[in-house]
């Protein structure tokens, strides 16, 4: 719907969809050089909404600021959560600060990844 340069509106939202990979501060670079940002999920409908995208992508939330303490790009703290159960993690000991949607079977779909790692992302306007 609405498709146009891999933006589309969704709900109150305009997102831009990526069809390629980049780290997780490249794609925040890229979302915010158009005005937009890493997608912010704040309700059950957004995160389906991102789920059914059907691949795993980066979001705008991080704990580089202070580990283990959970903000999103426009600086609010993390309210309702969706981590796949055992996440986030910091897997082995390494130094997981930025969050990815996995594309699993099921609606708890975060986890935390070395920020370092390539994946598609999705840049977010808000409309109202
Ligand atoms: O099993 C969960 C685990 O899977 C991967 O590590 C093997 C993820 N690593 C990356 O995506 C880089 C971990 O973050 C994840 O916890
Ligand atoms: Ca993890």
């Amino acid at each position: 719907n609405n498709l146009n340069n891999g933006w589309r509106y969704h709900e109150d939202s305009l997102y831009y969809i990526s069809t390629n990979k980049k780290n997780w501060q490249d794609s925040r670079d890229f979302c915010s050089l158009r005005g937009a940002q890493l997608v912010i999920i704040d309700s059950i409908k957004e995160q389906e909404f991102i789920r059914s995208l059907q691949k795993t992508v980066w979001i705008g939330l991080s704990d580089a600021e202070t580990e283990g303490v959970w903000k999103w790009v426009d600086g609010t703290p993390l309210n309702q959560s969706f981590w796949t159960s055992g996440e986030p993690n910091n897997y082995r000991r390494r130094k997981e600060d930025c969050v990815e949607t996995k594309f699993y079977n099921e609606e708890n779909s975060w986890n935390d990844a070395t920020c370092d790692t390539e994946n598609d992302w999705v840049c977010e306007k808000k409309m109202s």
